[in-house]
């Protein structure tokens, strides 16, 4: 066959004929099968996308030929860093890459045999599409949910701009690897904290991949504790130093999920950039040093700083807090072990109870107060085993710290006391408050590069002196109005950045001079784009209704096309993307612009590829480029060999020669067309149909599971069988391209056509919209089985039986068999043993 004929040919009358443009208002059984969409920044598709796509799209064919209307749009998410990244590298403007880029990768997208649904594609970078990207901005602001605030950020030196905390995987830059450091700037923040327990119980309702969920369950990380105040006294006051002074009201509020340890409590520390520290200044007797320590730590990444192998602090000489259960006076130390942006960036610290603290204590020589013993260990005692355990915990308990729950000892009126009880009694003595905790932080919006939607925001210095603007609580901060959106980015010459903490577009006075909305004033446009995760997290509800200039998608096509059932992308997108589009899904429901508030009702990660057992990198030369393989064997074997390797949610490794064995494979498909009966009455004998049916089976619950590497491997068994026959009935062999239809979509339609008598191809005659083959589940369970015949309890002989033949018929057949009837004669016949369906023995 020649395969790059074929392949054209079909993608030609498919897209006439729209076999996979479903009817988008009159469709009966909306189907949205998607799959994350490809940011195309590097030098074209790479074989690991094409295994994404290839794996999202047999699922669609799949559920296409069981009678849904199937949608399964494609674009590409051509804005953003990685994008600019690349068109630097190249040398070429982003603007012009990006319709290179387009063109290269639809064509690739074309090419690997997609049932896509072109005419609904999109580009976040046309304007068409970050109208709606600018409008979601400025509803969000005007929710309460986008506000701008100072903030110690991540900063990547490389790429000049700040990254989400997401983007940051073990202190560098998850682009370019870059070491991140810190830089204060105002930013722009969506307010994702504010849904982190929907977020976090929600997941229970949606079909995932477990590691998914657990990725997010860790990331939005809850924690239940006490907010608890430590007033300080400052000793320079007054002459008594032991007493101390009250300094008005100042106090620390610490974060802890052991309020039950509070009377262990024998110091407090504060993270390094604590703002108290600067209110009490004056009175650190030892400032300079406590100066140097900050300066320390301010260089220092977050990461940097929980990875330290020795714990580092200061002292604050001079100050001292008061624990509130026991009125002690503890010293105050500054350590950057204690995190700024979790909590209140202040702890108690329990060295007999927090290893952490331990650690500390004992580099800095401070009392530990055992005050939680574990319950008493003899109880549980069973064993010798046990005893030796019990007796090596209580050893360590003694000599370190113990970190679990139990029983209180120091602890005053609560001594003695359980310590799950007393969590919230000791609260509630020293007037603390409960407090939920989640390691979840805002989603930095705004970066100061040049290539992405301009963030639809407009600042009059008039209104913030007279304390006006849209919001109270952001003075001089204007939404671009309605009217005048898409807020387009225009074309600059000089786009790169400088790294000056600015974006390009600063540096474009006609870009940013506007009109105050309000009072008509000279304002400035805020020249920071948005984070392309922003693209991201709402193309699936554009994809619907891609065309329509008078709002973001028509609610009708929602109500019928949404939530998307079947979401497929990589498992790297865990926090980021798979977060943000609950998020804002979340926000639109509550907007009431949607009628749901998930996005994705099944989401399934696929696993990654490797090539020759190495991940595929340009810099090992080894990336597969799929475009010499199609061009070799043919998208269809390439489609078939990526699958076959590995069950899909895993992956596997990619080997050259690897596809010649589908390749064969599919020659013999083509080869066995020349043994079709003639007679169109031909029929498969019994023990061939019944093999049919458990084959179709098979491949039916294999695709539906994505285990396509098993259901490729029964069609191989059915070849096989199929092969033997001496001549193939056409209904038989029709059913045959049906089940291979979704993973090798043009040789079947090829030779699916054969039969065909039209001359003109329509959309009801593709074998794509035919009807999945269905399987008689009477004949799947095996009508036969070999009855074992004893003789005295020797196996004489084995005989094929009918399922649940009774013990006279059982015996009936053995008495033909000869072999039987040499080992025995019925005159001395004392016992028969019969098992109904498995054994019959005759006793002499
Ligand atoms: C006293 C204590 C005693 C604590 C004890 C733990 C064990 P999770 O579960 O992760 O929420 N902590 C609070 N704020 C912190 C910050 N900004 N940086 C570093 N550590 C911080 O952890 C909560 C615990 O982590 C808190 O409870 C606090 O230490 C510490 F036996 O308080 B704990
Ligand atoms: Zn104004």
């Amino acid at each position: 066959m020649k395969y790059a004929a074929i392949e054209k040919k079909w993608n030609k009358l498919w897209r006439k004929a729209g076999v996979f443009e479903p009817d988008f208002k009159r469709a009966k059984k909306p189907f949205y099968n998607l799959m994350m969409f490809p940011y195309p920044s590097a030098e074209g598709l790479h074989v690991g996308n094409m295994y994404a796509f290839t794996g999202s799209d047999i699922y669609g064919r799949f559920k296409r030929m069981q009678g849904n209307d199937v949608f399964e749009p494609i674009g590409l998410d051509g804005f953003g860093i990685h994008s600019e990244n690349y068109a630097m590298k190249v040398g070429q403007h982003p603007a012009r890459q990006a319709k290179i880029s387009e063109k290269n990768f639809y064509r690739q997208l074309e090419m690997i045999g997609n049932g896509f649904s072109w005419n609904e594609k999109l580009e976040t970078y046309d304007p068409t599409y970050y109208k709606w990207t600018q409008w979601i901005f400025v509803q969000m602001f005007k929710h309460g949910l986008a506000y701008r605030k100072k903030k110690a950020v991540n900063w990547c030196p490389s790429c000049m701009t700040v990254l989400a905390d997401e983007q940051v995987i073990g202190g560098e830059c998850e682009r370019c690897l870059t070491k991140v450091i810190n830089k204060d700037l105002e930013q722009w923040f969506f307010r994702i904290t504010k849904y982190a327990e929907k977020l976090l119980n929600d997941l229970e309702k949606i079909d995932w991949s477990g590691k998914v969920k657990i990725a997010q369950r860790n990331w939005i990380g809850k924690s239940e504790g006490a907010l608890i105040r430590f007033p300080l006294v400052f000793s320079l006051l007054t002459s008594d130093v032991n007493k101390g002074a009250r300094m008005g009201n100042v106090a620390v509020e610490i974060f802890t999920t052991r309020p039950d340890t509070l009377f262990g409590a024998t110091y407090i520390v504060l993270s390094p950039d604590h703002e108290i520290i600067e209110k009490v200044k004056a009175q650190i007797s030892n400032l300079k040093e406590v100066e140097n320590y900050i300066l320390d730590a301010k260089k220092k990444t977050a990461e940097e700083r929980e990875e330290a192998m020795e714990k580092t602090g200061a002292e604050l000489k001079g100050i001292y807090a008061i624990n509130p259960a026991n009125q002690e006076k503890i010293p105050v130390w500054i350590s950057d072990y204690v995190l700024a942006g979790y909590g209140t960036g202040a702890i108690m610290a329990v060295p007999a109870s927090d290893a952490r603290d331990f650690e500390f204590a004992k580099k800095f020589n401070l009392p530990v107060r055992k005050v939680v013993l574990p319950k008493p260990l003899f109880s549980i005692v069973r064993n010798a085993e046990d005893l030796a355990a019990g007796a090596k915990q209580t050893l360590r308990v003694a000599g370190e710290c113990y970190e679990g729950s139990g029983e209180l000892i120091n602890s005053g009126e609560f001594s003695s006391m359980d310590s799950e009880k007393a969590k919230w009694e000791i609260t509630k003595f020293v007037g603390g408050k409960r407090k939920t905790q989640y390691r979840l932080r805002d989603w930095l919006i705004s970066r100061q590069r040049y290539w992405g939607p301009p963030i639809p925001m407009i600042y009059c210095e008039k209104c913030a002196d007279a304390g006006k603007g849209e919001r109270k609580e952001m003075p001089g901060w204007y939404a671009v109005l309605a009217k005048d959106l898409p807020v387009k980015l225009p074309y600059i010459k000089d786009f790169r950045p400088r790294g000056s903490g600015v974006s390009p577009l600063a540096r474009y006075p006609k870009f940013f001079k506007a009109k105050c909305p309000k009072c008509s004033s000279i304002a400035r446009r805020e020249t920071d784009v948005s984070d392309t995760f922003l693209d991201s997290a709402w193309y699936y509800l554009r994809y619907i209704d891609p065309k329509n200039n008078k709002e973001i998608f028509s609610d009708k096509l929602a109500r019928k096309w949404l939530p998307v059932d079947m979401y497929i992308g990589g498992a790297e997108h865990s926090v980021l993307h798979l977060l943000y589009v609950r998020f804002l899904a979340k926000v639109f429901n509550d907007m009431k612009l949607t009628h749901f508030d998930e996005p994705f009702l099944k989401f399934r990660a696929h696993g990654l590829i490797v090539k020759d057992g190495a991940k595929m990198s340009k810099s090992k030369g080894n990336v597969v480029n799929p475009d010499q393989f199609i061009k070799k064997f043919g998208a269809d074997a390439l489609r078939m060999y990526l699958m076959f390797i590995g069950p899909f949610e895993e992956g596997g490794d990619f080997r050259d020669q690897g596809i010649l064995g589908i390749t064969r494979f599919l020659a013999r498909v083509e080869k066995i067309s020349l043994k079709i009966s003639k007679s169109l009455k031909a029929g498969l004998s019994e023990s061939s149909e019944i093999f049919l049916h458990q084959s179709i089976k098979k491949i039916t619950e294999d695709t539906e599971n994505l285990r396509y590497n098993t259901a490729i491997s029964q069609l191989m068994i059915l070849l096989n069988h199929l092969e033997e026959l001496p001549e193939i009935p056409r209904k038989t062999y029709e059913t045959f391209l049906k089940l291979l239809a979704p993973y090798a979509p043009y040789i079947s339609e090829e030779l699916y056509q054969m039969f065909s008598r039209k001359k003109t191809f329509g959309k009801k005659d593709s074998l794509h919209l035919s009807v999945w083959p269905k399987y008689n589940l009477k004949k799947v369970i095996e009508e036969s089985f070999y009855l074992v015949v004893q003789v005295n309890g020797r196996v004489r002989s084995t005989i094929k039986a009918k399922r649940g033949i009774s013990q006279l018929e059982a015996e009936a057949l053995a008495k033909k068999d000869n072999n039987v009837l040499k080992y025995m004669s019925t005159e001395n016949l004392k016992k028969v043993i019969f098992v109904p369906d498995k054994l019959i023995n005759f006793v002499l």
